[in-house]
């Protein structure tokens, strides 16, 4: 008999959600459409475009922005249960402050309403890295205190407009990368680092910028954001809408090198300085105590007041996870000056053991894979800060290509063997069993943790489209859907042919994946006549 929907096929609870994520700058495309105001990512691409891979930026991204009614299809055709997309700020407040833009509202509600009517929950993320251009140049953007009231004021109207239909609100995605790419090693928006600073044997050109100190404040100006979000929604919202508040933290997980005292700590300080940074105090109201210790005064400090606020400001936490490292601990050396705020941690982050890698990585990838560290995480998770409701907001891998089909700097005209070496490429890129190996190993390593007693509730993959990735451009691509070419085509209302989606293997992998959790339970019995053939 049938006892309903259900995901026990695939070893998770009856109401766990599967998703697939996305944000604003890296899909929307439009920048200069719908009365959207300059972003920090705009200024960025046009200012050192040398920075990206391809010299490209968010035009045309994946043209979503006009084509979002197309993206809900093929959510649909997935058959996910939620969505995870951004809200640029700068569609909603081009200023950055002042009255809303009617056009920004408009369109999210759109969006908001054709995913309501598939039956696709919206789990929407207010801070996807795109701050507006005019409070960069105001105050420096997160280097401002400024921002904890202009972020007050955006996620308002946020709430305000979108918050009958929204029930899960993400307030910032990783404040880690964002301060680390942005101020660290200037390879993000704003673009500052200490000048001339070489890190891990590269070397990162800023004109401005201080690697050891604007880390800090700006993560720290991070969390007062956070929390002031938080305590808004929760005095002003949460009675009549009756949604939940989370924040989405990203961290590699770490291995000790060895099994030594030593490097058991390094694991531990890893550990601390890239999620407890964020997550401890938001638990506990303070940063870790190593990270205080070895930081110093480079360390803001929280007022009673806000440590109070900080303290239990979730209802949810949000966990993207793509790859691990080795921990190895950097003995004490009374002369050591640290040159990065990563210093300050006294580890050394590692690829390989004996030259061998954690994981399988492509060749020039950041992502090695190594599964077991996401049930790891979660455990971890689960016994330093008494198991808190979980989402996996992000989990995959990308397919780097180097090729030639997305050239865009006038080319010559395609010759014939240019044209087959681009249809061998897109044969590639569509045949990616190796994207659905990554995806299956990691669910399995979370419904292990799930049995262990981690309360995680959904997992979206990252992403649905091949998009803008950063400073990687359109050169890395993390979607279930290809985009022939996301440059080269304009940004019209009727968006060029070749920002056609066609799924790839590890989408119709993914569907049949959720369509065989979610199939009925069915029990068979002594007396139930033997399937006819
Ligand atoms: C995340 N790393 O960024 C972001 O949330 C997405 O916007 C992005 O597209 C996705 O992961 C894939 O990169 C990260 O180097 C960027 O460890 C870099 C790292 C981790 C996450």
């Amino acid at each position: 008999s049938e006892t309903g929907r259900s995901n026990v096929h695939a070893g998770l609870p009856p109401d766990f959600k599967f998703g697939v994520a996305s944000s604003s700058y890296q899909v929307e495309g439009a920048t200069k459409e719908g009365g959207r105001g300059l972003s920090n990512w705009d200024a960025f691409c046009q200012q050192y475009p040398e920075k990206i891979a391809d010299g490209s930026n968010g035009d045309p991204g994946a043209g979503s922005y006009w084509l979002y009614k197309d993206d809900v299809k093929h959510l649909v055709e997935l058959g996910v249960d939620v969505y995870r997309f951004s809200i640029s700020w700068s569609r909603i407040l081009p200023n950055g402050r002042g009255k809303p833009n009617k056009e920004g509202i408009q369109y999210y509600s759109n969006l908001i309403q054709e995913l309501l009517d598939h039956g696709i929950q919206p789990f929407v993320t207010l801070f996807h890295w795109d701050v507006p251009q005019k409070l960069e140049d105001e105050y420096g953007g997160f280097l401002g205190r400024q921002i904890v009231d202009d972020f007050r004021h955006f996620v308002d109207i946020c709430f305000s407009e979108f918050g009958d239909k929204v029930k899960h609100w993400i307030t910032m995605n990783e404040p880690l990368t964002f301060t680390a790419s942005g101020y660290a090693l200037g390879i993000y928006p704003p673009g500052h680092c200490t000048p001339n600073l070489t890190y891990e044997g590269q070397n990162y050109e800023c004109p401005v910028g201080d690697s050891l100190t604007e880390p800090y404040i700006v993560g720290h100006n991070i969390l007062l954001a956070h929390a002031e979000a938080v305590q808004l929604y929760k005095d002003t919202y949460k009675a009549k809408q009756g949604g939940k508040v989370g924040i989405t933290l990203v961290t590699n997980w770490f291995e000790p090198y060895d099994s030594s005292p030593l490097n058991v700590e390094a694991q531990q300080r890893a550990l601390e300085s890239n999620l407890g940074w964020f997550l401890d105090p938001l638990k506990f109201g303070d940063y870790p105590f190593s990270m205080r210790s070895l930081a110093r005064d480079r360390l803001p400090k929280f007022t009673a007041e806000e440590s109070e606020k900080l303290k239990g400001s979730y209802d949810f936490i949000g966990l993207n996870y793509y790859t691990a490292r080795y921990a190895r601990n950097i003995g004490f050396d009374i002369n050591y000056e640290p040159k990065i705020y990563q210093d300050d941690a006294r580890f050394d982050s590692l690829v390989d053991k004996n030259g061998i890698p954690i994981g399988y990585a492509q060749e020039n990838s950041w992502v090695n894979v190594y599964p077991n560290g996401l049930k790891e995480l979660l455990l971890y998770v689960k016994n330093r800060y008494d198991n808190p409701e979980i989402y996996i907001t992000e989990n995959g891998v990308m397919q780097l290509n180097n090729n030639t089909n997305n050239n865009t700097n006038n080319n010559p005209p395609a010759t014939n063997s240019t044209e087959i070496s681009n249809k061998i490429a897109e044969a590639k890129e569509l045949n990616d069993i190796y994207r659905a190996q990554y995806l299956a190993s990691h669910i399995q390593e979370l419904v292990e943790a799930i049995r262990s007693g981690s309360k995680v509730r959904g997992y979206f993959v990252w992403s649905l489209l091949d998009s803008f990735e950063w400073n990687f451009g359109y050169t890395s691509k993390f979607g279930f859907y290809y985009i022939n070419s996301n440059k080269n085509s304009t940004n019209k209302e009727k968006p060029a042919a070749d920002l056609t989606r066609i799924p790839k293997h590890s989408a119709n992998w993914f569907k049949w994946f959720i369509a065989v959790a979610n199939s009925p339970v069915v029990t068979l019995t002594n007396d139930q006549p033997p399937a006819s053939t």
